[in-house]
């Protein structure tokens, strides 16, 4: 099966089922574990933040960083694109207790300039701006760069407000943007993210950011039920994802360029090419044609894709789809195509 609906479906590599087997463990809630100490302390360094905490996963991240960093009715800045606002099952609400202001970026860039008008000024009827996320890479297959990041920073350290980053995919970003990870990081008081997407651990986020912040967060992670006890044997993947699969995301880069421009060729689809910055490649049907079987035809052909959301369908390049699956995926696309227009 090629598999191309996320890179969260990565498997582990062989060296990280060594590592997870191999690896030393403890009780982390007492702060026992050292493989995850070691993953805590490594992680923090890579994104030149303080402290670490090790969580489930990247929704885990977000909903703690945003329980850690605000109060019971603040608001919450957004755009309204983003996965805090759209794939979190609204936990905002119900872990946090904020309520979300969302602007709108442009395909994941915000307006400085929007951002700042929702700040919200004193007054006994307004909530507390308690926080601003930022998305990078964007869920929309772009990054933001790093002069918006610092503007943005700039804001908010004026209204003493800190700012979160869903960076699910710092990595990625980075190496679209051609700079370390920390050039990013660098602009925001926290940053979430996420050892098991194209870096192919199995389970697994990071949450980073000054030492005081990260303990308030330990306790926000045992609140949550997330305290979990000898979890090194994850941990111990993580590390692997950190030390060795960073470089090789360019590389799913240049496979989903491949796949849009494959794509792009075929005069019935539409990619959208202002969104190709890493490992994703968006597209819709220029013309009205009954796509409904998209997801069984592909399937059939041994070829896994998730159903289109908002009209728009994602295909999402990682580490075990290769260049040659990337040439059977357009070709069958091809001859999807050619059953709708030409149906025998
Ligand atoms: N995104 C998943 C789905 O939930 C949409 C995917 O397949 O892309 N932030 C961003 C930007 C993400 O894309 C995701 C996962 C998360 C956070 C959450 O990570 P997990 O799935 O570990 O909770």
């Amino acid at each position: 099966m090629i598999d191309i609906r996320s890179d969260t479906v990565t498997l582990p590599t062989l060296k990280m089922r060594e590592a997870m087997f191999k690896a030393e463990v403890g009780d982390d809630v007492y702060g026992d574990d050292p493989t995850v100490n070691e993953l805590e302390k490594l992680a923090a360094e890579k994104v030149g933040k303080e402290a670490a905490i090790f969580v489930p996963s990247g929704t885990f991240g977000n909903e703690l960083a945003l329980l850690t960093h605000t109060m019971r009715g603040d608001e919450v800045i957004v755009d309204d694109n983003s996965h805090i606002l759209i794939h979190e099952a609204g936990a905002s609400a119900v872990i946090a207790g904020v309520q979300l202001r969302t602007f709108r970026s442009t395909n994941g860039h915000p307006d400085i300039h929007e951002v700042e008008k929702l700040i919200r000024e004193e007054n006994i009827h307004f909530p507390r701006t308690g926080l601003i996320c930022l998305e990078n890479a964007h869920g929309m297959g772009t990054v933001i760069d790093v002069d918006t990041m610092r503007s943005i920073h700039e804001i908010a350290s004026h209204h003493k407000i800190p700012v979160h980053l869903d960076g699910a995919r710092i990595f990625n970003a980075a190496c679209a943007l051609c700079v370390d990870a920390k050039e990013i990081a660098k602009y925001v008081d926290s940053v979430m993210f996420c050892l098991s997407k194209g870096l192919a651990a199995p389970i697994g986020s990071i949450l980073a950011g000054k030492k005081e912040f990260v303990e308030k967060a330990r306790k926000g992670r045992k609140l949550m039920g997330g305290g979990m006890r000898q979890v090194g044997i994850i941990a111990a993947a993580g590390i692997v994802a950190l030390k060795e699969m960073i470089p090789r995301l360019c590389e799913d880069h240049e496979n989903a360029r491949l796949l849009a421009e494959g794509l792009d060729s075929l005069n019935e689809i539409e990619v959208f090419k202002g969104r190709l910055d890493i490992n994703m490649v968006f597209f819709r049907f220029r013309n009205r044609l009954n796509d409904d079987d998209l997801v069984s035809y592909m399937l059939k052909h041994g070829i896994k894709i998730n159903s289109k959301e908002n009209s728009e369908y994602r295909f999402v390049t990682n580490k075990d789809v290769s260049r040659t699956d990337i040439m059977y995926v357009i070709e069958q696309m091809k001859t999807y195509l050619k059953t709708k227009i030409d149906p025998i």
